[in-house]
């Protein structure tokens, strides 16, 4: 038998059906021909071309899992893997992927309207048009249920105003999706969501600059002031935190895939760098030291990458709990960081500059263990699921 591929320890692609892995080589070919070239400089110059979805839309990784519209309906798994390969590049690239296909298209074709999904999945999925998803607020983060933006009737419109702090591609988006309270005497009780147009008047977005992690990504704070918005422009039938905690679960599903290519990356370039850097007269790899750090981090990747293609498996069967996609979040992007952490000591000096991915890696997971649910979220909604008490509050 040959040896183990490292990247693959315990074969678990094996398990993959040929449609699967044609998809998984398609988005790696693409991300290392396409994306990993310019990500150092996306990444020094804190910025994200909008013109990378057409390229991404093109090969249907827009709304990617959905069906009709114009998406590419492919299975869980499948969507799974090119999250996985388009982060083994970048975290950034893949919250892009997330934020238009698990959040905003999800929410427009899982609670929108026919004419809402008619109107902008289409060109949501080619990359024509951007989407963002408005949930969290400066006071209102881990607590969403205590937003502050408010949603007021004015005959038949809707009038919306508030703030919205921490949004992924807030300032390329062309449509907003936005959770506001409603009125008790709007007839409708509880967070709503709201299809809003980004040049709707009293719409702004501005750029969360000076952020250390997660620099190929564009964030933006929402202010909403005044926005009027048509009597149709509200998700019709659903009502409550059920409606973007949905939407949640599908991104959060995408980063337990995407943090395995994460530290995958992080491993990999250890391992290379271990085996080519000399030091007391033989390459570091050769130390009992430094095979004890490639042994606990092949083990990490491999753990998480078995614990992805299993969830995905429950997906693909209707079968997926939300706990179990907490326990993939937290596990998989805990063991990431770590895996990060380590390669970093491998590398060295080198290990802190961008000539290699391990930094900005470990930089960007420190925002994917915060975001879609904190890490301590996810404990207590496993804590919820094992015990049936919720300890939040
Ligand atoms: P709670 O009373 O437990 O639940 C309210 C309603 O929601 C339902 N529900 C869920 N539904 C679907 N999926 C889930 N995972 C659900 N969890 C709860 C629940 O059944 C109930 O329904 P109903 O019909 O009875 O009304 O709500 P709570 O206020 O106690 O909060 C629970 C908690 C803390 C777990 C939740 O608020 C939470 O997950 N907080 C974390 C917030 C968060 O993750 N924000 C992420 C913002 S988006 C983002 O970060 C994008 S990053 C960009 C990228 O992805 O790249
Ligand atoms: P807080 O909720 O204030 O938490 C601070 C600390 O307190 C954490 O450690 C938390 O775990 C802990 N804590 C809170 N409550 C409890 C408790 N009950 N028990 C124990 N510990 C607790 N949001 C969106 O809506 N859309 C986006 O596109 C989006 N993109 C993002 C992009 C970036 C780069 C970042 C950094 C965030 C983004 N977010 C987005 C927001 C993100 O979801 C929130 O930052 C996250 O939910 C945590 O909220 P918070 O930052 O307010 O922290």
């Amino acid at each position: 038998t040959a040896p183990p591929d490292p990247g693959d320890f315990l074969a678990v692609d094996a398990e993959l059906t040929a449609e699967e892995r044609d998809i998984r080589d398609a988005v790696r070919d693409y991300a290392t021909a396409e994306l990993a070239p310019r990500i150092s400089e996306w990444y020094e110059s804190n910025t994200l071309p909008r013109d990378i979805a057409k390229g991404l839309g093109a090969l249907g990784l827009l709304g990617m899992h959905l069906e009709g519209y114009g998406c590419a309906g492919t299975n869980a798994t499948s969507y799974g893997l090119a999250c996985r390969e388009l982060e083994a590049i970048d975290s950034g690239l893949r919250s892009f992927v997330s934020v238009q296909g698990s959040l905003a298209m999800f929410a427009i074709h899982r609670w929108g309207s026919e004419e809402h999904k008619e109107t902008w999945l289409p060109r949501m999925a080619t990359g024509e048009a951007l989407g963002c998803f408005g949930l969290t607020e400066a006071d209102a983060g881990s607590d969403p249920g205590s937003m502050r933006t408010r949603a007021r009737r004015d005959g038949d419109d809707w009038v919306l105003d508030g703030s919205k702090m921490w949004i992924t591609n807030g300032t390329l988006a062309d449509v907003a999706v936005v959770w506001a309270q409603t009125d008790p005497d709007a007839g409708s009780k509880g967070i709503r969501g709201f299809v809003v147009p980004t040049d709707s008047p009293g719409f702004t977005a501005n750029e969360v600059k000076h952020k250390l992690s997660l620099r190929a990504s564009l964030t933006a704070e929402l202010v909403l002031e005044g926005v009027r918005l048509p009597a149709d422009a509200v998700f019709p039938d659903v009502s409550g935190l059920k409606g973007p905690l949905s939407c949640l679960n599908e991104a959060r599903y995408g980063i337990l895939w995407g943090a395995v290519g994460a530290a995958r990356s992080c491993f990999e370039a250890a391992l290379s760098y271990a085996m080519d850097r000399e030091q007391f007269g033989q390459p570091i790899a050769g130390f009992q030291l430094t095979q004890r750090k490639l042994a606990e981090m092949v083990v990490a990747v491999n753990q998480a990458s078995l614990t992805a293609a299993r969830i995905g498996r429950l997906k693909d069967a209707h079968e997926l709990h939300p706990a179990q996609v907490s326990f993939g979040k937290m596990a998989n992007v805990h063991a990431a960081l770590d895996v990060a952490r380590t390669a970093r000591t491998v590398l060295g000096g080198n290990g802190i500059t961008l000539e290699y991915p391990v930094f900005r890696h470990m930089t960007n997971l420190e925002t994917v263990l915060t975001y879609e649910g904190t890490e301590e979220m996810h404990t207590l909604s496993i804590g919820q699921a094992l015990t049936g008490l919720a300890a939040f509050r």
